[in-house]
């Protein structure tokens, strides 16, 4: 009786866990200086200059999507937007990337003084995951398709693995959307294809398909994963944030998942939308006080809305609701 007590008032404590910031939504099509349908998913970087770089992911009136950056003084309000679209698609050199670029994950690399934007480019054969370098979100140096379709939601990890990059990213297969985590030696070639974490079955909200959310966070404890998990219902898909929590030397070994979600849709701007019911954090930044982590999330695929949340909090409940899990075979 006691254990089912602790398990509630655990599941409650999650809800306190992101809060959402009073101006959300914080970006949508109305604050856009060209005529777009929507603006969400967007990937999150501090400039050097301590400023906030959101790079958004952009619906036109055709739906395919394109990449703009919004750059802020305090990544909150007094966004200035890109008068023209940052990243278009470029079909005739990259054919994967006809019907649009998609979702941008970006992670600092200080080896190589850039950025690297990993993100979705929509190929006749699906989604497939692509990947960019910068310094500057102005030029950018393609590679093109890292991994072929049926695959999304990556992010490069900020510095080499045993001499290696290492790619988190969710391939489909035909036993399910899980995430993967795969090796390279240059950024061009991979290999070493380790599953990181499986889709639950059944009832579960992250049952069937999962993917990374934003790119996972280094800590002395490991590195710590925001996730998505899809569940299917009558009213169609629902995207809620999830923890867990990775070796940091071997980042294929999950070292604690926690059962419940911590952030579901709530509020108007995450159940409406043109897709209903979807929070989807692409991005984060760290605060200047080292704990206070700034998650930029798409609401029902149409805005860019902010929640904060303490490393600390999140590790903290992790500790005490998540377990090790363990992906025996696959
Ligand atoms: C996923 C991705 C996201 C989108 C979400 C909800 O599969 O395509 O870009 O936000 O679906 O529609």
């Amino acid at each position: 009786m006691t254990l089912a007590i602790d398990a509630v008032e655990s599941i409650d404590a999650s809800e306190s866990l992101l809060h959402r910031h009073p101006a959300n939504p914080i970006l949508s099509s109305k604050d856009w200086p060209y005529r777009i349908n929507s603006v969400f998913n967007a990937g999150a970087t501090l400039l050097a200059d301590g400023s906030t770089l959101l790079l958004c992911r952009v619906e036109d009136r055709r739906g395919l999507s394109h990449l703009c950056a919004a750059r802020s003084a305090n990544g909150m309000n007094g966004w200035e937007i890109d008068a023209t679209p940052t990243l278009m698609p470029d079909p005739d050199k990259y054919p994967e990337e006809l019907w649009g670029i998609e979702d941008p994950r970006i992670t600092y690399v200080p080896e190589l003084k850039q950025y690297a934007v990993a993100y979705t480019a929509y190929s006749k054969g699906g989604p497939g995951v692509s990947l960019a370098l910068t310094t500057d979100f102005r030029t950018f140096e393609r590679y093109g398709f890292l991994m072929s379709p049926d695959d999304k939601d990556a992010a490069l990890l900020p510095h080499k693995i045993d001499g290696l990059w290492a790619l988190i990213h969710r391939p489909m297969t035909p036993l399910g959307a899980h995430i993967w985590v795969s090796y390279s030696p240059d950024l061009r070639h991979w290999g070493g294809h380790r599953v990181m974490m499986l889709a639950r079955k059944g009832a579960w909200w992250d049952a069937n398909k999962i993917g990374l959310s934003s790119p996972p966070i280094e800590t002395e404890r490991g590195w710590l994963m925001l996730y998505h998990g899809v569940k299917h219902t009558a009213s169609g898909s629902l995207y809620r944030v999830g923890l867990a929590l990775f070796d940091l030397l071997k980042p294929d070994v999950c070292l604690l998942r926690g059962d419940s979600w911590i952030f579901g849709p709530e509020t108007d701007y995450e159940h409406g939308g043109d897709v209903h019911d979807v929070v989807f954090p692409c991005g984060h930044t760290m605060s200047p006080d080292g704990d206070t982590i700034n998650i930029y999330y798409g609401a029902g695929d149409s805005c860019v809305a902010l929640a904060q949340a303490s490393l600390r909090s999140l590790l903290t409940w992790l500790e005490h609701n998540g377990k090790p899990c363990c992906v025996s075979s696959y």
